[in-house]
């Protein structure tokens, strides 16, 4: 999958990308992920991207030409998926997440200050999309958590196709709760049936902490109790 992703912060994103999952995905060349600076588009030599807002209020707006131009520098850009993180946006699920791992080019445009005049929306973004109901003070964060829930969902970037299996199986609970070594410690317990070896067993449990859990803490997932 190639992404690109365009920021006044490039530097923010970096290293998140260099880590772990994805850093290893892009060193065997399954990710070609490319971070770039909205500043090297910019409209003068100052490297000036915003401007007041047309009919006054408080805050800055992007402009729209380093956003043109920055995209249209990115070969292929015509037919990538390009996308603006944005509040207004869709909201960002599994769902969301599985869909964008399907396709082969994603552009992320990320915003800053009050936002980027509406005739990028207009003329170059295909999809609008959101990670959460809460302010943040840019796109940024929000590239991080799409690219991180897609790109684990690209064949070849998660060694373990068994935790994506056992997830899309008990899609929609929450986990159960898991222990390590040692079986006791300042006196709290492993659960017996987890050192018993009783495979049968131990799966049943784990699927009933699954189902308690998910009725105590987010029973918004479960599906709704049927009329009698
Ligand atoms: C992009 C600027 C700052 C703060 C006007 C839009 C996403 N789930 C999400 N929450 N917030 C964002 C987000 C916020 C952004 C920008 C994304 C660009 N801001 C805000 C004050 C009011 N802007 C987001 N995805």
């Amino acid at each position: 999958m190639r992404l690109d992703v365009i920021t006044i912060f490039p530097h923010y994103l970096e290293q998140p990308l260099a880590e772990s999952l994805i850093g290893k995905a892009r060193e065997k060349g399954i990710l070609d992920i490319r971070v770039h600076d909205l500043r090297a588009h910019a409209v003068d030599t100052y490297g000036s991207v915003d401007d007041e807002p047309y009919g006054g209020g408080a805050g800055m707006v992007m402009r729209p030409e380093p956003w043109f131009a920055a995209v249209e520098s990115i070969d292929g850009w015509k037919q990538a998926h390009r996308i603006l993180l944005t509040p207004a946006g869709r909201r960002l699920d599994q769902q969301v997440a599985s869909t964008l791992a399907t396709q082969s080019h994603l552009i992320l445009l990320c915003g800053r200050y009050e936002g980027i005049d509406e005739r990028v929306s207009e003329g170059l973004i295909l999809d609008e999309i959101s990670i959460g109901d809460y302010v943040l003070a840019g796109g940024e964060a929000a590239a991080l958590v799409l690219i991180e829930a897609t790109t684990r969902l690209v064949d070849g970037v998660v060694k373990e196709r068994e935790s994506i299996e056992r997830e899309s199986f008990s899609a929609g609970l929450l986990d159960y709760p898991v222990y390590t070594r040692p079986a006791e410690f300042r006196g709290m317990k492993v659960p017996d049936v987890l050192l018993s070896g009783h495979h049968a067993e131990i799966e049943r449990w784990r699927s009933e902490q699954q189902q308690q859990r998910t009725a105590d803490r987010r029973p918004d997932l479960l599906p709704p109790d049927l009329p009698d």
